[in-house]
C-alpha cells in the first residue's frame, strides 16, 4: 500500500504545531521546571542505559512522536522484518540480520529455508574452526601456528568486524594480531603485508557478493604475494592452510581457487552494513573466541527482544530514533556527532557513519516520491576527549544546531581509575555545558569578578558566551563487554530502521553506491589504454590526462 507523504500526515501536522509552541523553549528551564526530567526521559534495556533528558523535548513531544510512529507503521514494519517480510523491495529481499544472533531453536522458515538451522549450522563451523586457530591445531603449511590474520574486504565486510576486534581488544588471543585491508589504494595492502610472515599468516577473503573490485584486486595481490614465497609444487596445499573465504557466492570463490571447505556462507537476506553478525564476524569470533563471539550475539538478540516487546514510549531505540527525528526535523539539525568516551570505540562513528548514511541517506520513499522533508542527516565523529579539543568549538558555539550522542561505560578495563574519574567528568561536563551554556550577564560577572575594567568585560563577553539548549543523548553501559557492544550495535540499527519508517524509506538498499563504480572501470581501462575524451567532460579529462603520465 502506498503511503502517504509524510507531510500530509496529520500526526507530522500536529507536530509542527506543536514545534512552533516548542521554538522558545529553553532546557535550562524544563529541568528547573521539573526535578524528574531525568527520571522521565530516561529509559534502561540490555545492559544500556540511556538518558535523552537533554532534549529540547516534553512529555507532549513524546506523545506526539509515538502517535506518528504508530500512523507510519513502525510497530507493523517492525513485525515484518522480524517475520522475514521482503522489506527491502528493490532487491526484493527480506532483512534478517536479527535472525543471526537468535538462540538455536527459532521456527523462521523463508522460501522454504529453515534459517535456524542454517545459521547455526554455520556458527557450529566457525566454533571449530576459530577453535583451531586459537588453539594451535590449525597449522600454516610449514606447520607453524597462525599469528596474524588479515581480513579483506570493503564496506560492510569491513567497517563492522575492524570496529569489533577494536572495540573489544582487551578480550583478544594474546598470540593473534588482526589487520584488515579495505582500500584499493595499494598503500593499504602494502602496509600490511609488509609487516606479516606468510608462514603465519590467515587471510579471510570477505565479500558477499566476491565480484567488489577492491576486495578482488586485493585478495590476488595477497594470492600472488602469498605464493611467490611457497614452493610451486605444494602451492595448493598451501593455500589451503592460508585462505579462507566469507562469501554468499559459492561459484567466485571456487574460482578464485579457495575450497569450498575453506568458505564461511551467509544469505542474501543479510545485508552489507548489517552483517557482522554473521561469517562476516570470523574475525571477532577468531580475535576473541567463540564463546565471547556468542555473547555479542546475544546482546544483540536482547535488545531485539527489547526493540520487539517493548511500547513505543519505553522502547529505547524508538525513543533514540522520535528525538532523532524531532531534532532533524523541526531543529533543523543537519548533522549528528558521536562522541564515545572510550577508546576502544575508536571506530565507532565511521561504522555508524556507513550503517545510517548509507540506510537512510536518500530522497525518493520506497514507492518512488520525491521525499517532503529533510531525511538522515550527516553522521561524524570521533572519540572523547580528543574531539573536545578540536572541533567541539563549533558544536558549542557554531551557527549550526549539532546534536551529540555520548558513550560511555561507568568502569574500564584498565586500574588507572584517575584516568577514568577524568574522562567520564568530561563526558558529563560537555553534555551539562551544551544544555545549559553560559549567558552573557553570567560571563560578565564572571569577568567582573577577576577584576577586569569594564570596557573590556563589554569586549570579551560576546566571546565567552555559550548559547547552551543544545540537545544531546548520553548512553552508558556498565562496561565494555561483548554483550553490551552487541547491544549498543543493535540499538543503532534498529534506531535506523525506525527512522527510515517515518521517512518511508527503503533502508537496506544503496543504489547510491552504483554510479562512481561504472565510471570507475571506464576511467582505469583510460588510464591503462587509451583516453577517451569524449565520454567527459574538460575537468575529468585533464584529471585523466595528468594521470596517464604516471603510468
Ligand atoms: C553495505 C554495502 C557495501 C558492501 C561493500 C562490500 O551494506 O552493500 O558496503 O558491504 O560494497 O560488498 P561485498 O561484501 O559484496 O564485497
Amino acid at each position: 500500500m502506498r503511503q502517504p507523504s509524510l507531510t500530509s500526515t496529520a500526526s507530522f501536522q500536529a507536530l509542527e504545531n506543536h514545534a512552533l509552541e516548542a521554538e522558545d523553549w529553553e532546557m535550562r528551564k524544563l529541568f528547573a521546571a521539573d526535578p524528574q526530567r531525568f527520571e522521565r526521559f530516561s529509559s534502561e534495556a540490555a545492559g544500556l542505559f540511556l538518558d535523552y533528558s537533554k532534549n529540547r523535548l516534553d512529555g507532549r513531544t513524546l506523545e506526539l512522536l509515538a502517535a506518528l510512529a504508530r500512523e507510519r507503521g513502525v510497530e507493523r514494519q517492525r513485525d515484518a522484518m522480524f517475520a522475514g517480510e521482503r522489506i527491502n523491495n528493490t532487491e526484493n529481499r527480506a532483512v534478517l540480520h536479527t535472525a543471526l544472533r537468535a538462540p538455536r531453536g527459532s521456527t523462521l522458515v523463508l522460501d522454504g529455508q529453515d534459517v535456524d538451522a542454517e545459521v547455526h549450522a554455520v556458527l557450529d563451523r566457525i566454533r571449530s574452526f576459530t577453535d583451531a586457530v586459537r588453539g594451535g591445531e590449525w597449522l600454516g603449511h610449514t606447520g607453524k601456528p597462525i599469528t596474524d590474520i588479515v581480513n579483506i574486504g570493503i564496506g560492510g565486510s569491513d567497517l563492522g568486524p575492524k570496529m569489533v576486534v577494536l572495540a573489544l581488544r582487551h578480550y583478544a588471543h594474546p598470540r593473534l594480531a588482526l589487520h584488515f585491508v579495505s582500500n584499493v589504494d595499494g598503500h593499504d595492502m602494502d602496509a600490511t603485508l609488509s609487516q606479516v610472515d606468510p608462514e603465519t599468516t590467515l587471510f579471510i577473503v570477505a565479500s558477499k557478493t566476491f565480484t567488489t573490485a577492491e576486495t578482488m584486486m586485493n585478495a590476488q595481490t595477497a594470492r600472488r604475494w602469498f605464493l611467490e614465497r611457497v614452493p610451486a609444487e605444494s602451492a595448493d596445499a598451501a593455500l589451503a592452510k592460508h585462505f579462507v573465504a566469507v562469501s554468499t557466492n559459492v561459484e567466485a570463490i571456487k574460482t578464485f581457487g579457495i575450497d569450498p571447505a575453506n568458505m564461511f556462507p551467509f544469505w542474501d537476506w543479510v545485508g552489507g552494513r548489517y552483517s557482522v553478525w554473521s561469517a562476516i564476524g570470523l574475525p571477532v569470533a577468531l580475535a576473541v573466541g567463540f564463546g565471547y563471539f556468542s555473547d555479542f550475539l546475544a546482546g544483540a538478540h536482547e535488545m531485539d527482544q527489547h526493540f520487539r516487546n517493548a511500547p513505543i514510549e519505553q522502547n529505547m531505540p524508538m525513543i533514540l530514533a522520535l528525538v532523532g527525528f524531532w531534532n532533524r526535523e523541526f531543529l533543523d539539525a543537519h548533522s549528528v556527532t558521536i562522541a564515545p568516551y572510550h577508546q576502544d570505540l575508536n571506530r565507532f562513528p565511521a561504522y555508524l557513519q556507513q550503517l545510517d548514511m548509507e540506510s537512510n541517506g536518500k530522497s525518493v520513499t520506497r514507492d518512488g516520491d520525491p521525499v517532503d522533508t529533510p531525511t538522515c542527516p550527516a553522521i561524524w565523529g570521533e572519540p572523547g576527549t580528543n574531539g573536545q579539543h578540536a572541533y567541539f568549538q563549533l558544536l558549542h558555539q557554531g551557527t549550526d544546531l549539532t546534536p551529540i550522542d555520548f558513550i560511555a561505560a561507568l568502569r574500564p578495563a584498565h586500574e588507572m581509575e584517575q584516568h577514568h574519574r577524568a574522562l567520564l567528568a568530561n563526558c558529563f561536563a560537555q553534555s551539562e555545558a551544551f544544555m545549559k551554556g553560559k549567558t552573557i550577564d553570567e560571563v560578565r560577572a564572571d569577568l567582573q569578578a577577576q577584576g577586569l575594567p569594564p570596557e573590556e568585560v563589554e569586549r570579551l563577553a560576546p566571546h565567552k558566551t555559550f548559547p547552551g539548549n543544545r540537545p544531546s543523548n548520553t548512553i552508558l553501559m556498565e562496561r565494555l563487554t561483548p554483550s553490551t557492544l552487541g547491544a549498543l550495535i543493535a540499538l543503532y540499527e534498529h534506531k535506523t530502521f525506525v527512522q527510515g519508517v517515518l521517512w518511508n524509506l527503503n533502508s537496506f538498499d544503496q543504489w547510491g553506491v552504483e554510479l562512481g563504480k561504472v565510471l570507475a572501470k571506464r576511467i582505469e581501462a583510460e588510464l591503462a589504454g587509451e583516453p577517451q575524451p569524449d565520454l567527459h567532460d574538460s575537468s575529468t579529462n585533464g584529471l585523466v590526462a595528468r594521470a596517464r603520465d604516471a603510468f
